[in-house]
């Protein structure tokens, strides 16, 4: 078995099975560690010789080889503020042959105070990164500290998907379009905006939004068989999110919510609206999603396992 298909198979903890459930616990599972001693690791991916980079939100890029640790410099100056940092990293699909490395951080480039997501590409040379591009900036910058984001995952085309949460603005970012968080995006592996992304059309749109009403999607991967794009998101208590995400769509937050608010109150009435995507699934209790992976294993008694890195 690969170092990448063990470790994905000893980090699960909860099974799916309905639209609804009150998160049965698997008490059938062991783990062994293979990387010690890290500091919030928020995001890793392993490259073709099976050595493994991994984010500490931190701001530190660890090479993870043979054994040992080495840390990676040349990072743009990453902002560490409450849930934002250095963030997630994937390889291109044809890492192969143009070596570009893509990796979400938290930046406070810009005029207003505070910081906002980034997404940006480099490669890697000697322990450095090199040729940074900066592909995705999220504005306005603002000192809150939650709801970042902010998943990375390419799909069969080549498109580069990243999400952003509301950044504490609920009230005003993830129902409107011409503005950031909130959203799941789609660029191409270069920044530049697919012609067919759905809101290029569509007057003082941000072009990269593939869809909206989020929270703050933690939880991205391709499904293995259709393709799709599944995230899953931070809700408010008792309201955590599996949705499929299709081109355009309305998820509906914070207009629509299984949850309330962490303090016990209510911000909505309703779960549902003519116009809004339901979630696939939802959780409750809360259970903080982070990270999410299909597994195809005769070994697994079902096809979806989730698990949570940072509770
Ligand atoms: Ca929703």
């Amino acid at each position: 078995m690969g170092l990448k298909s063990m470790i994905i198979g000893l980090i699960l903890c909860s099974t799916l099975a309905c639209a609804q459930d009150k998160n049965p616990i698997n008490t059938q599972n062991s783990h062994e560690v293979i990387v010690a001693d890290l500091n919030i690791p928020w995001g890793f991916t392993f490259l073709p010789d099976e050595s493994m980079l991994i984010t500490e939100k931190s701001g530190e890029l660890i090479h993870f080889k043979n054994g040992t640790k080495t840390s990676i410099t040349g990072l743009p100056e990453i902002y560490v503020r409450g849930q934002g940092g250095l963030m997630d990293i994937i390889l291109h699909p044809n890492y192969n042959t143009n070596g570009w490395i893509y990796f979400s951080y938290a930046s406070s480039d810009g005029d207003e105070s505070g910081g906002n997501t980034a997404i940006a590409r480099a490669k890697l040379n000697n322990n450095s990164l090199t040729d940074l591009e900066i592909l995705y900036k999220a504005t306005p910058n603002t000192t809150k500290g939650q709801h970042f984001g902010s998943r990375l995952v390419f799909d069969t085309n080549n498109y580069l998907y990243f999400t952003i949460g509301d950044r504490g603005n609920r009230d005003e970012n993830p129902q409107d379009i011409t503005r950031d968080g909130g959203k799941v995006y789609r660029i191409n592996d270069d920044g530049s905006i697919p012609e067919n992304n759905p809101f290029v059309n569509d007057g003082n749109s941000r072009t990269a939004i593939y869809s909206y009403g989020h929270r703050n999607p933690q939880g991205m991967t391709l499904h293995p068989e259709t393709n799709e794009i599944w995230t899953h998101e931070h809700g408010p208590r008792g309201g955590d999110e599996i949705n499929i995400i299709e081109q355009g769509k309305n998820y509906g937050w914070p207009i629509i919510s299984y949850g309330i608010n962490y303090s016990g109150t209510s911000f909505t009435d309703i779960t549902e609206k003519e116009g809004m995507t339901q979630p696939f699934h939802y959780w409750d209790p809360s259970i903080a999603p982070s990270g999410m992976a299909f597994i195809n294993s005769d070994n697994m008694t079902t096809g979806m396992e989730i698990y949570s890195l940072d509770p």
